[in-house]
């Protein structure tokens, strides 16, 4: 009987070792479950037989609260840094106290809760928070329910460690899903499922928990660096981060930070920084603590995704549709990398939604590339003294009323001469996915407006040189970059002037698809609705937009105006063939007349398909100035590497040779 238990008991730790801390299950968890009950019912039995590393001592009981307990080591804070400057000046203040080239440990900051355990000949007897780092709250029954935290050491050590309890994203959001009451985030929810007095409940909640502390007070081994005692804690059966390294000075720790600033949202778990540590316990020690934090530390902390701060003002757009958009005037803080001090409220139904004051503090997120957004106002005492946000009725530009129209949110301008429509729509003609204009920003078509020398964009090809020196700061070289940079745009495609107009539900996309079916301007202008709702893509909306664009008066003189000023209008880009169908195309290097997206227009263009990596099925490789290593796998396969004037060759673009 003894020995079935205790045969259950080691092969059942074992399970759940392999399962939890090293992340490689060796059975089924009906397997297990079988065992588990196997054992319970012996232990029933036998209560005698218990011992405090029974897999069976994981589930918990009902306390009436949590008591709290002095820390018989204190935890310390961390100091932190957003800057890689401060990173460099923490190591220069390390090297002059312990000697140049001071190794580091680099390690992920688990964005958690802090934890302490005890361990006494190897069995754990006691966990805590961390409370304010000198007393915390006793949680020992609620911790022995998270698997990944061992209950008896593979060694007899008396030790205590550190380490962070966590809630895996996946886990967090199933457990949303369910709940009436979500989590903010996963933080919240493992505090939240660590702090019950049922641990019963903690045991169904997906916790872990990753080590990084040892102090080892009786071992069969004595570590002298950090690294040593994280290899230790590993070997005595705790988990602890894979993601670790060993660098020689403070560039290798940068280095560290930099791969993992992208690379942490592919992780499981929320981190917010490195932490970087002194790996010598002997310079640690010579050191010390300053009252809240070790000196041989420090954290990284990634740049924030979410952060609050006060909203100054809400000002409102007037864009190229004449849509009137708030706008939220911030006051400037640091997120995700770059000082914001703009977000978009998108409309003023959102406004209303969130009850957004002026005055309010928000919380603003970067949503991936595009500007930050206003998600919600921080609760405070002061919002409800702030006035409701009255949204306006008349254009804050030229005093028109606004008007609203049928299934949109915004309001509209309702006066179409109205001066921020027309900048803003000048502003989208020298656009990158417009006519690509340089030099040209919203400052100096304020200027050229307020002067009266653009009014439209064709006035744009009527400026000179002088005309530019009569703006602010510009002298000789940026007034003839911007002459230049106008005249360069005579020779863009004809779908990007079509894109530039403006005209409504016409963009970039739609524009090319227009295109490519007329040779010329005039075809476009010649098509009926019907006509140009044919197109695939095109539908009877944006058909019946682009007709009463071209048979609008002032645009048709608009028009013949370009004309007169050396437009030509004609689709020089071909149409789709099939010369180059069934091939594909890996590009690498820096091409000389063109970049790699426009040559990989040109291949899709002839019905050919490009790669980002080589492979057999690689029809040709082109390689322009330094390729990478893309280069050497071709060559290794054998696939036929093509120089530029070969690529341009093969589709008759071969210009003829200047000698
Ligand atoms: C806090 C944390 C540390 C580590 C990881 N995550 C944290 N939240 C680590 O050392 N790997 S150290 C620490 C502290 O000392 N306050």
């Amino acid at each position: 009987m003894q020995n079935r238990i205790e045969y259950l008991r080691e092969e059942l730790n074992k399970y759940a070792y392999n399962y939890y801390v090293l992340d490689n299950p060796l059975i089924s968890d009906f397997e297990y479950d079988k065992l588990f009950n196997e054992l319970k019912e012996l232990e029933g039995k036998n209560p005698e037989l218990i011992t405090p590393d029974s897999p069976t001592q994981r589930v918990g009981g009902i306390s009436s609260s949590f008591s709290e307990i002095k820390h018989k080591y204190r935890l310390y804070s961390l100091d932190n840094t957003y800057s890689y400057e401060e990173l460099k000046k923490w190591y220069e203040r390390i090297t002059k106290e312990c000697g140049a080239e001071q190794e580091l440990v680099c390690e992920l900051k688990i964005d958690g809760l802090a934890i302490a355990l005890s361990y006494k000949d190897g069995y754990f007897i006691q966990g805590a928070t961390r409370g304010n780092g000198i007393i915390g709250e006793e949680i020992t029954q609620n911790l022995k329910t998270i698997k990944s935290i061992p209950l008896k050491l593979f060694k007899n050590a008396d030790i205590d460690v550190r380490g962070e309890i966590y809630m895996p994203k996946s886990s967090f959001e199933k457990l949303n899903a369910q709940s009436e009451k979500p989590f903010a985030n996963p933080r919240n929810a493992a505090a939240g499922s660590l702090r019950q007095l049922d641990s019963t409940i903690t045991a169904k909640r997906d916790l872990s928990m990753f080590t990084y502390t040892a102090i080892v007070e009786k071992a069969d081994f004595v570590p002298k660096t950090h690294w040593e005692s994280l290899m230790y804690i590993k070997e005595l059966g705790f988990k602890t981060n894979p993601n670790i390294r060993l660098v020689k000075d403070i560039e290798g720790a940068i280095n560290f930070c930099k791969e993992w600033e992208t690379k942490r949202f592919d992780l499981d778990y929320a981190t917010d920084g490195v932490v970087i540590k002194v790996n010598s316990f002997a310079c640690q020690k010579e050191l010390g603590f300053t009252s809240r934090a070790p000196k041989w530390a420090t954290a990284f902390k990634f740049p924030p995704e979410e952060i609050s701060t006060k909203l100054l003002d809400i000002e409102i757009g007037v864009g190229k549709t004449g849509a009137v958009t708030p706008v939220a005037v911030l006051e400037p803080v640091l997120l995700a990398g770059s000082t914001v001090s703009r977000a978009s409220l998108h409309n003023f139904d959102e406004i209303k939604r969130l009850d957004v004051r002026i005055g309010d503090r928000v919380l603003i997120k970067k949503a991936a590339e595009i500007i930050p957004k206003v998600i919600k106002v921080v609760d405070s005492e002061e919002h409800i003294n702030y006035p409701v946000y009255q949204a306006p009725d008349k254009c804050p530009e030229c005093n028109a009323p606004l008007e609203a129209r049928e299934g949109e949110v915004n309001l509209y301008c309702s006066n179409p001469g109205c001066p921020s429509v027309i900048k803003a729509k000048l502003e989208y003609w020298v656009s990158k996915e417009a006519m690509d204009i340089d030099f040209i920003g919203p400052s100096v078509i304020a200027q050229l407006y307020t002067l009266g020398l653009v009014k439209s964009p064709a006035d744009f090809y009527k400026l000179t040189i002088d005309d530019f020196l009569k703006l602010d700061l510009v002298k000789e070289k940026s007034a003839s970059n911007m002459y230049n940079s106008i005249q360069a745009s005579f020779s863009r495609p004809l779908s990007r002037f079509v894109t530039a107009l403006s005209i409504r539900h016409v963009g970039k996309e739609t524009a090319d698809l227009i295109v490519s079916e007329y040779p010329d301007l005039a075809g476009i202008m010649n098509a009926s609705a019907e006509d140009l709702a044919q197109i695939e893509g095109v539908g009877e909306k944006i058909a019946q937009s682009v007709y009463e664009f071209f048979h609008n008066p002032e645009n048709v003189k608009m028009i013949e105006e370009f004309k007169t000023l050396g437009f030509k209008f004609e689709n020089t880009i071909q149409k789709r063939t099939d010369e180059l169908s069934g091939k594909t195309f890996v590009l690498t290097g820096t091409l000389q007349s063109m970049t790699r997206d426009e040559a990989g227009d040109k291949i899709k263009a002839k019905g050919g398909k490009t790669s980002s990596s080589v492979s057999k099925k690689t029809s040709y490789v082109i390689a322009g100035e330094n390729p990478g290593s893309k280069l050497d796998k071709a060559q290794d396969l054998g696939v036929i590497i093509l120089n530029e004037d070969e690529f341009l060759k093969m589709i008759g673009e071969a210009n003829e040779k200047e000698y």
